[in-house]
């Protein structure tokens, strides 16, 4: 797969942020929707495979290029899952469609503390999706456990970081440095996959 002009499929300036990051050591040239200005197709899916196919089909399809797209989400286990696919829309503010993710977070911790459990685990997930124009599509899913502490700490990252201590470790990616998160996150995980489909076959 030529992977010399890639479009990344987000509208998220974090991911495209770590995606810059973790594609850094494979000289790969990338644009993302955001600097091209590329639709952003509603996510009618339901779950992280489908959604990220869907946002990786229609950039491919509207710039010509091959595009990776990237879904993701936090899953509290004791929340059954949620926020899972839908981690980005409970930030949304209804009226606005403003993101707010002190509102989310302060959702997850009210959800949790109405269930009155101690188990606070939690993993992110990642799923990229790499489609070419002519239709060629692969997926990889990564993933990171750990559990959500409160209040939220740290300014690094984005979206839930401030809530998330991986397993191992006494910080949130909040706290963390960037490099380090790129060691371990669902996001770095999934990237291995592709990076060993694809980079090294
Ligand atoms: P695109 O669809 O344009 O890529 P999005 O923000 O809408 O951007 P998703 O639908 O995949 O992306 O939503 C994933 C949400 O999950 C994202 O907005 C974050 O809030 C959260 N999330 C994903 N990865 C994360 C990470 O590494 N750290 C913190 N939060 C993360």
């Amino acid at each position: 797969m030529n992977l010399q002009n890639l479009v990344i499929a987000t509208h998220n300036k974090g991911k495209v942020r770590e995606i810059n990051d973790l594609l850094a050591p494979f000289g790969v040239k990338v644009k993302s929707a955001l600097d091209m200005d590329l639709p952003e197709p509603e996510e009618t899916e339901n779950s992280f495979a489908g959604n990220a196919l869907l946002k990786a089909r229609a950039a491919a399809s509207v710039s010509g290029m091959t595009a990776l797209a990237d879904d993701s989400g936090l899953e509290v286990f004791a929340l059954g899952g949620e926020p899972g696919i839908y981690s980005a829309r409970w930030a949304e503010n209804p009226e606005t469609k403003i993101r707010d993710f002190a509102f989310a977070m302060n959702k997850v911790k009210n959800r949790l503390e109405a269930l009155k459990t101690s188990d606070y685990s939690a993993r992110f997930v990642c799923v990229l999706a790499l489609v070419t124009p002519d239709g060629e599509e692969q997926i990889f899913e990564g993933e990171v456990r750990g559990h959500l502490e409160f209040p939220p700490r740290g300014e690094n990252g984005f979206g839930y970081d401030p809530i998330f201590v991986a397993n191992g470790e006494t910080i949130t990616f909040g706290e963390m440095d960037p490099a380090k998160k790129h060691e371990m996150s669902h996001r770095a995980d999934a990237f291995k996959k592709l990076v060993n489909s694809v980079f090294k076959s």
